[in-house]
């Protein structure tokens, strides 16, 4: 799939918006907020660098162990401390941006070396009487903080200085992050549309006898092939009884002919992600006690999408949910007390044990509250979220009919809210029996 790539890239400009409206949210303060830094994989391999997802919204910058500094009072509204450029390092691991790039190439006001931070944080906060910081966010800044604030306030007691407060800057960024503007949505629909793709060749390829990771390669070659360089997450191909375990990423067991497959995978692209789930019979065709399943998770998904538009609580999609799929397994008398009971006792749980929904943006289970003053927040137009409710007859269920036994069902779409109701960002991608049978043939 071609990408238009200029279309679609949050350029500098809006990352500069983005920077003024935070900024405009405060009347004093300074913003310290710490990038990501790489992490040892094993001897001298690093993991995958992957920048964090709020220093990545305000600045664009995919390096190492940078921090930004935002302040409103300063001439240097926007100060980055970076690696400096280094010729050893571009020759072995590529070049860096270095203080001249980032004031270049990233619009900063003030570039500067990441050595000099302590001596610099100590200056800069000077002026002011808060500090936005979230601690614990970052090994390195938090003791500086730590001894900024210390300071300030013996020097606030014996040389007249004002003292400072720290406040956590993540419920602005936060309420920022969870409405999206109409870049962010295009984004996050290429990501869908690769993911796609990718499940479509996976469910074309899968056959008994195969490796659960065989089925993952042919799915994230196609996220590569159409653009997206990594995933949101780890992909979960999980067959048999794995399909049971929620977060499983072993991924390396063999597909068995009567046994169902279930895919949770997502493609990043241009640091938005997709997440889908699609589950499907190995062998191409479901079997009863599948299918019966199968046809009360899809009835409870398109049901609680169903509902979703402005103004209704996020909570009401997954009570929707639930109590379809509580009736469905009092039909089917897995669950043999009344509706009424089984959610006051919570019977539901071993079978539907998690949520049915999470925003979804530049993380996958992106930032934002599910409850606001106690209660559920309000759905506005630019909200983007998942439903996926789930049933799992796992190793923990006794006493049930064998039948049943190590089926794992989970369906799951991206839902953006419109002004007039929703839209379904995955909508092409099978999710009713006959169109999953006609192509797994
Ligand atoms: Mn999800």
């Amino acid at each position: 799939m071609k990408t238009n790539s200029t279309m679609s890239k949050i350029t500098n400009k809006i990352f500069k918006e983005r920077r003024n409206r935070l900024l405009n949210m405060v009347s004093d303060g300074i913003f310290i907020l710490p990038g990501m830094h790489s992490t040892k994989r094993n001897n001298d391999v690093d993991y995958e660098f992957r920048q964090n997802s709020s220093f990545w919204y305000f600045s664009g910058f995919e390096e190492p162990d940078a921090v930004m500094i935002l302040d409103s009072k300063s001439k240097n509204q926007y100060t980055m401390f970076v690696n400096p450029y280094d010729p050893d390092m571009a020759i072995w691991v590529g070049a860096r941006s270095g203080i001249k790039g980032i004031e270049k190439n990233f619009c900063a006001d003030k570039g500067t070396s990441i050595e000099k931070l302590k001596e610099k944080l100590f200056e800069i906060t000077e002026q002011h009487e808060c500090i936005y910081y979230a601690f614990g966010d970052d090994p390195i800044i938090d003791p500086l903080i730590t001894e900024i604030l210390i300071e300030r306030r013996m020097s606030s007691e014996r040389r007249n200085k004002n003292p400072i407060q720290i406040k956590d800057p993540n419920p602005l960024i936060n309420e920022m992050r969870l409405i999206k503007t109409k870049e962010e949505i295009n984004l996050i629909q290429t990501a869908v549309d690769i993911t796609e793709k990718g499940f479509l060749k996976a469910m074309e390829a899968t056959q008994d006898g195969k490796n659960e990771f065989e089925i993952q390669a042919i799915l994230e070659y196609e996220f590569r092939i159409n653009g997206a360089k990594r995933n949101g997450y780890p992909s979960i191909v999980a067959s048999g009884k794995n399909t049971c375990t929620l977060h499983y990423i072993e991924n390396d067991s063999i597909l068995k002919n009567s046994e169902l497959l279930l895919i949770d995978a997502g493609a990043e692209f241009n640091y938005y992600t997709a997440d889908i789930t699609r589950t499907w019979p190995i062998n191409g065709v479901f079997t009863k006690a599948q299918r019966a399943i199968y046809e009360i998770v899809l009835e409870a998904q398109k049901k609680s999408i169903e509902i979703i538009k402005p103004g209704i609580p996020i909570s009401s999609v997954h009570q929707k949910a639930l109590e379809i799929i509580i009736q469905g397994l009092i039909d089917l008398k897995i669950l043999k007390d009344t509706k009424k009971n089984v959610i006051e006792n919570k019977e539901y749980i071993k079978y539907f044990m998690h949520g049915t929904s999470h925003w979804l943006g530049l993380d996958v289970h992106d930032v934002g509250n599910y409850n606001q003053n106690n209660k559920s927040t309000l759905l506005k137009p630019g909200m983007t979220f998942t439903v996926e409710p789930g049933i799992y007859f796992g190793e923990n269920i006794k006493n049930i009919s064998t039948k049943y036994k190590n089926i794992g069902i989970r369906i799951e779409d991206n839902i953006l809210v419109t002004n007039s109701g929703h839209k379904i960002l995955s909508n092409n991608i099978p999710k009713e029996i006959v169109d999953i049978e006609k192509i797994l043939k």
